[in-house]
């Protein structure tokens, strides 16, 4: 049995996982795994979180809490994001387990210990405030490329193009704002431009590469390949296995991908197989078009210098928008996985990033788009067709499939095309083209619907009952048929297909999709399978998300600093307190702000009585112009949150000091 390596590419363990994530790499590589392992061949499908980089440590510092509770949090999320939508993966593992650890670790020092890793003095931000380096995103300012506004230390945003950080104009730390200065460092480089003729080589001669992987790669190739740097001055991360390399860690994209390998020996270790003989027949990585130049080059060089056999091949899957716009998670311009499928099942969303466009094209989602397809294509043709047969089934033949007699030149034409499919979409998917698979499979069902309509069995099943056994008996076969080659794409309506067909039980494979349940063979009842979505759905949908567009505006409402300084905000003590009559929401309060005592009527008392307020140190604006309120005089505010009333107090803070 010929085995194949499956990889996705490692989500980062900083967010909830998208529908972009989805479409470019995980339903594919799901589609492509299914496949196989019904085609018979033995499958090791993994994957796991990237757990480290500077955005994670970045965020941890920003949020006052470590690392680890970060990526602890997001492998769960992704890992439940992945299943509801069930990606197949024989194994999903961390980048933070020991076990990647001791092989990544073990990487190094074999590339060390050959020549390809060597050591080189380099200037380096260093932040005199923080007292350290600024590697990556720790540093920030102006691209000397294009001028770009929010460049990091290695990546502008702008113009996309990858930068030395002491290249940046008017660089400033991002945890502390101070300027930066430079200082030497050591650092460890991977020996890249050796591997430039290999890598050449390589690519072209390696036909199966798609070509937007190919042409990338040549492309970059013929700009010229520089070395790497593979090390980082920073604490989170593996750490360099040698000891003039201590307080450095391994640079994520020298490590990251050694998590496909730490994935497989973990389940290795579990299943006691070995992996190797997966990787070593056929290995196949699953990843976004962004990061071509990471697997078509830098990892192919890495695995050169290991001694290490390279991929089979690469399949990079383009972009996703949203509704005709940029998907960005910061904009919040995004659908959550989670959020999608807590009104939608995910067999509706893997038809439809699947059915949309060619996985090697940029595409769209628009809700009504998907809600078109959802009702014309599965529920109109698919579920139809499904239901009409079993349905017909049920009530004419006893839910047995029927005796056919003679077959005509149109049911001929019909065995036909049951029994080329299982070839044709196969054909597709080994190419890649998952799309053109599934839009064969819908085809057939097409075809079963206009062959139902045709052949009319509602009027010969009174006239001439053996013409309508015989097509009953065809449209079942097509029933199984489509059940079958659903399977690596719809999963979980697939199988119930399967259940309604008494099939689950067989074992069930890509070849013998094409052969015909036996005639008496017993179905069960036909239920709806396929529901359409209604326009207020859509509506509702639609409605969700362009108010995270408004909610963006609003907190894109800046102020600069000089705004912020007119507002006087101080420590004050609560020293008297009663309610206002005839209100149930006010209280009257004197707040003793030091220098003086200012009267405030606060809309607070549905939380807190005056009992409870009294005495509390509150934070007060003090220089808000007076107003009168049920008639009382009110010279401040007292600072509260704006759902839950809960007021902002300081137990250190002394009285009359003024917040900054
Ligand atoms: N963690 C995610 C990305 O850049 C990155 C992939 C690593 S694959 C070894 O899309
Ligand atoms: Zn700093």
């Amino acid at each position: 049995m010929s085995k194949v390596f499956i990889s996705c590419a490692l989500p980062y363990a900083n967010g909830p996982c998208h529908l972009g994530h989805l479409r470019s790499t995980y339903i594919p590589a799901d589609i492509y795994a299914r496949y196989k392992r019904m085609h018979g061949e033995d499958v090791l499908f993994v994957c796991a979180t990237d757990e480290h980089g500077t955005p994670i440590a970045v965020r941890a510092e920003d949020e006052g809490i470590s690392p680890k509770e970060i990526v602890d949090k997001y492998h769960l999320m992704i890992k439940h994001d992945l299943e509801s939508c069930a990606i197949s993966f024989d194994y999903f593992s961390r980048t933070t387990d020991p076990i990647h650890y001791k092989i990544a670790q073990n990487f190094f020092l074999k590339l060390y210990e050959k020549g390809y890793i060597y050591e080189s003095e380099i200037k380096q931000p260093y932040c005199v405030e923080c007292k350290r380096f600024l590697p990556d995103r720790y540093v920030e300012g102006k691209c000397p490329q294009c001028g770009g506004e929010d460049a990091r230390g290695d990546h502008c945003e702008s113009c996309g193009r990858h930068l030395d950080p002491i290249q940046l104009l008017e660089p400033t730390c991002l945890i502390c704002k101070s300027t930066p200065e430079v200082r030497e460092s050591k650092h460890y480089f991977f020996k890249l431009s050796h591997f430039q003729v290999d890598l050449k080589n390589w690519i072209e001669n390696n036909q199966d590469l798609p070509p937007n992987v190919r042409n990338y790669a040549l492309q970059w190739l013929m700009e010229g390949l520089k070395d790497w740097i593979l090390t980082r001055d920073m604490e989170w991360g593996i750490p360099v296995p040698l000891k003039e390399g201590e307080g450095k860690i391994i640079y994520v994209w020298g490590e990251a991908f050694l998590g496909y390998i730490s994935s497989a020996a973990q389940w290795s270790r579990e299943k006691n197989l070995p992996w190797q003989e997966y990787w070593n027949d056929k290995t196949i990585h699953f990843i976004g078009k962004d990061i071509i130049y990471h697997h078509a080059i830098f990892w192919p060089a890495l695995l050169m210098a290991y001694g290490c056999k390279l991929p089979s091949n690469i399949i990079a899957g383009e972009y996703l928008s949203l509704e005709g716009q940029k998907m960005s998670t910061s904009k919040n311009w995004v659908i959550w996985t989670s959020k999608f499928l807590q009104y939608f099942d995910a067999d509706s969303l893997r038809y439809y990033l699947t059915v949309n466009a060619p996985l090697n094209r940029d595409t769209d989602f628009s809700w009504d788009d998907f809600q078109r397809r959802i009702n014309d294509e599965l529920a109109d043709v698919l579920g139809n067709f499904l239901h009409r047969t079993f349905s017909f089934t049920d009530r004419f033949f006893d839910g047995l499939v029927p005796n056919p007699s003679s077959f005509d030149e149109y049911d001929q034409k019909l065995i036909g095309r049951i029994k080329n499919a299982p070839d044709l979409v196969s054909e597709y998917i080994e190419q890649f083209k998952f799309r053109e698979g599934l839009v064969e499979i819908i085809k057939l069902a097409k075809f079963g619907n206009k062959y139902f309509n045709d052949k009319e069995p509602w009027n010969t099943v009174k006239t001439n009952k053996e013409k309508a056994a015989t097509c009953i008996y065809l449209c079942n076969q097509i029933a199984k048929t489509l059940a079958v080659l659903l399977q690596p794409y719809i999963p979980v309506k697939a199988r119930e297909i399967m259940k309604i067909l008494d099939l689950e039980g067989e074992k069930i494979s890509w070849q013998n999709a094409n052969e015909f349940v036996p005639p008496n063979h017993e179905i069960g009842k036909a239920k709806p399978l396929f529901s359409k979505i209604d326009d207020d759905v859509i509506k509702k949908q639609k409605e969700m998300l362009y108010k995270n567009l408004e909610g963006e505006s609003k907190t894109k409402n800046i102020i600069s600093i000089d705004d912020f300084a007119k507002v006087d905000l101080r420590i004050g003590k609560v020293i008297g307190a009663e309610s206002v009559k005839g209100s149930d929401n006010l209280l009257k309060l004197i707040v003793d702000i030091q220098d003086k005592k200012i009267q405030i009527v606060a809309g607070i008392a549905r939380k807190y009585s005056p009992q409870e307020i009294i005495t509390q140190k509150v934070v007060v604006l003090v220089n808000l112009k007076p107003a009168k309120l049920f008639g009382i005089k009110s010279e401040g505010m007292i600072l509260a949150t704006e759902e839950t009333m809960s007021i902002l107090t300081s137990k250190d803070a002394s009285i009359g000091e003024r917040i900054k």
